[in-house]
């Protein structure tokens, strides 16, 4: 990227279905929010749009749902996403919202446009109908098995398990999503865009102008090309949506994923208006321009090929330079589920804990070559041990130390010795360093190369020992990397590095000073600092558990399938599994939860066990019990007495329920 680019990034839209979780924000709008910051510390002219994508079934589902209008229900859910992206320091310049006129008004025109230049065409087709709702049901009101990967219960627009792109027919075994009752098939009059048509010339620009995608991209779509592609219907039978712009189509609304990318235009165009800037939106979709879609790596196959052929249809465009896409993000070892609250929310987060703090932890883990994992307990420790101990004790000890010598940054003294020059050079070195990983779009790296630099700050400070030598040169040289680590670290921590700033008592704000300035000592001597304030409060224990408490439950446990590792028959032959007879219940001498039983054997003895069912079971209930123990074990020592066997308990929910056999069987005998 140079000073001659223009550059438009986009965030993909988020549907206005629901607020937006912390895989949401990693996903598409803290990346962009990152490069948008980087780019604009370099003097670059870059625009971040965005905005909610508010038509389509994901909105009536969730109207039908709440018992609201869909309007009730975008307009609600737009000002949640826009304020919890807020909180999170992420910064639009604008976040509009598709169902809004200028909207309307540019997707009908895109449909119009094609349809003159003879890329669109009418077919009478077949569609799933609900007999009992008296409605046709569009992708999502359609649910079903998919024809490709046999996955149960997926929706009629893509299944979740293959990623394969569908039309709600194409499911087997399908049923309505309102009623249940299996929809028939009945005519329908609906618009195909001709995709097919554009293989050729996207095969061409993507090989020729799109090198620099990400593999994961890029060949998807080349594969996608090869194996065909097909024209699709572009409208839908649904009383919510973008009326098609003919006197023939009434009742017929555009589909929503044709005109959901057509927002990343109007949304500009809105800026453009709300700015009083009038055509300046053009620049930025008519004129060189580098275009780049943030996205989650679902959202792929409509922005590497459906959003480009429609570009190449309408004709008066520019085509995206680069698809960033994100893997997803898990939490605590499982899949997100909203359904079943097994979810962080972003509002719920940045309220608890400071907003920077969950940037930093996020960005740290963000899933950009594979899905990776949220954990609150990770994210807890990393902050404390990496951002705190790291980062935020350079900066605070280095201004603390200048404040307690009366808040004046010193003049160097003396000659500038091996370890100063070493720590001027990381100093210059560095906005070269961090910048590059942003602009191989490697946010991760990144972030660690920044604590990398911090971490060179600690050393050489605590090298000085500025507390035993004479400090004027540490300090200083000190001061200035906590201004460098200030315009270096703001792409991440907006917010802190803005305190750094004030703190610092330097002039404007952090952001009106350019990346490379960063590398300059522009810290004087004889300046005086603001008075200390602490960046980050450690995570305790507590703010973790009450966290959890309350926003971590998982909801109704549906019936999972667990996949076990298998072990041959001969294997689990080696267990010496024996009925036997409980003669003795006693105490654990250093253990509270733990009985010491003797255990009658029959032929093999009485044996002593060491078992952990105290909480569970009373000494009465056990004397004379029969139970299922395995013979062969290694005796163990467990807190100090040896245990010459194990009981089979089954395992609810942590308590343990003793395994018996139902009649009574003698003492010794072998289960098989
Ligand atoms: N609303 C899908 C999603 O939220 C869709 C993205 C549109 S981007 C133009 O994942
Ligand atoms: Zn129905």
């Amino acid at each position: 990227m140079t000073l001659k680019d223009r550059v438009l990034v986009t965030a993909a839209l988020p549907y206005a279905n629901g607020p937006v979780h912390v895989g949401h924000a990693i996903g598409a709008y803290i990346p962009a929010d990152i490069y948008v910051r980087y780019l604009r510390a370099n003097g670059i002219d870059v625009l971040y749009i965005c905005g909610t994508d508010e038509h389509g079934t994901p909105i009536t589902v969730t109207a039908d749902a709440e018992g609201v209008s869909p309007n009730d229900v975008v307009d609600k859910y737009h000002d949640i996403q826009l304020a919890a992206f807020e909180s999170i320091g992420v910064e639009f310049d604008n976040f509009s919202g598709t169902s809004r006129k200028i909207h309307h008004e540019l997707s009908q025109h895109f449909f119009t446009a094609i349809n003159d230049k003879g890329h669109i065409f009418k077919k009478t087709v077949e569609r799933p109908f609900c007999p009992s709702c008296d409605k046709f049901l569009p992708d999502r009101y359609v649910r079903g098995t998919c024809p490709s990967c046999g996955a149960e219960d997926q929706r009629g627009d893509q299944c979740e398990a293959c990623g394969k792109q569908l039309e709600p027919h194409e499911l087997n075994d399908a049923y309505c999503a309102i009623c249940g009752g299996t929809p028939k098939q009945k005519e329908t009059t609906h618009w195909f865009f001709k995709l097919s048509e554009f293989a050729q010339p996207l095969k061409e620009w993507i090989e020729k102008d799109c090198s620099h995608w990400p593999d994961n991209a890029r060949n998807f779509a080349l594969g996608w090309i090869k194996e065909g592609l097909e024209d699709r219907a572009i409208t839908r039978d649904l009383a919510w949506g973008i009326p098609v712009p003919l006197p023939e189509a009434e009742g017929k609304v555009l589909y929503v994923w044709f005109d959901a990318p057509i927002g990343y235009i109007s949304s500009t165009k809105e800026w453009a208006e709300k700015n009083g800037k009038g055509d300046a939106w053009k620049k930025y979709w008519t004129q060189p321009t580098k275009i780049i879609h943030f996205i989650g790596k679902d959202n792929i196959p409509f922005h590497t090929i459906i959003w480009p052929a429609t570009l190449i249809a309408e004709g008066s465009y520019t085509l995206p330079w680069r698809i960033a896409s994100n893997e997803f993000l898990n939490l605590e070892g499982r899949k997100v589920s909203t359904s079943r609250g097994w979810v962080i929310w972003l509002h719920d987060i940045t309220r608890k804990f400071n907003p920077d703090a969950v940037r930093y932890y996020l960005i740290s883990i963000a899933p950009e070559t594979s899905d990776s994992d949220f954990h609150l307990d990770e994210f807890q420790q990393k902050v404390n041990n990496e951002l705190i101990a790291n980062l935020g004790n350079f900066i605070n000890r280095t201004l603390t130390f200048i404040q307690k010598k009366g808040s004046i940054i010193p003049k160097p003294s003396g000659k500038l010795d091996e370890d100063d020059l070493k720590l001027i050079e990381e100093i210059s070195g560095a906005p070269k360093l961090v910048g590059g990983e942003i602009e191989r779009f490697k946010f991760k790296n990144a972030l660690a190369t920044l604590l990398t630099v911090a971490q060179k700050g600690n050393q050489y400070f605590q090298k000085k020992e500025p507390w035993k030598n004479n400090p004027d040169t540490a300090l200083y040289l000190c001061a200035n990397l906590v201004r460098s680590l200030a315009i270096l670290s703001h792409p991440f921590l907006p917010q802190s590095s803005e305190k750094i700033w004030k703190i610092l008592k330097l002039d404007g704000s952090v952001s009106d000073f350019g990346w490379e300035s960063a590398g300059e000592l522009a810290v004087k001597s004889g300046h005086e600092i603001g008075r200390v304030e602490t960046l980050y409060d450690k995570i305790v224990d507590e703010d973790i558990a009450e966290f959890k408490g309350k926003f971590l439950k998982l909801g109704e446990k549906k019936l999972e399938v667990v996949e076990l590792p298998e072990i041959d028959y001969s294997e689990f032959e080696k267990t010496d599994l024996r009925v036997g007879e409980i003669k003795k219940v006693g105490d654990h001498p250093n253990a509270d939860k733990l009985y010491v039983l003797e255990v009658d054997l029959g032929p093999l003895g009485v044996r002593t066990l060491v078992a952990g069912i105290k909480e569970s079971y009373g000494r009465d209930e056990l004397v004379g019990k029969k139970i299922i123990v395995v013979a062969n074990l290694k005796p163990v020592k467990i807190r100090g007495v040896e245990s010459k066997g194990m009981l089979l308990a089954a395992d609810v929910e942590g308590k343990p329920i003793i395994l018996s056999p139902e009649k009574d069987a003698t003492a010794g005998i072998k289960v098989r």
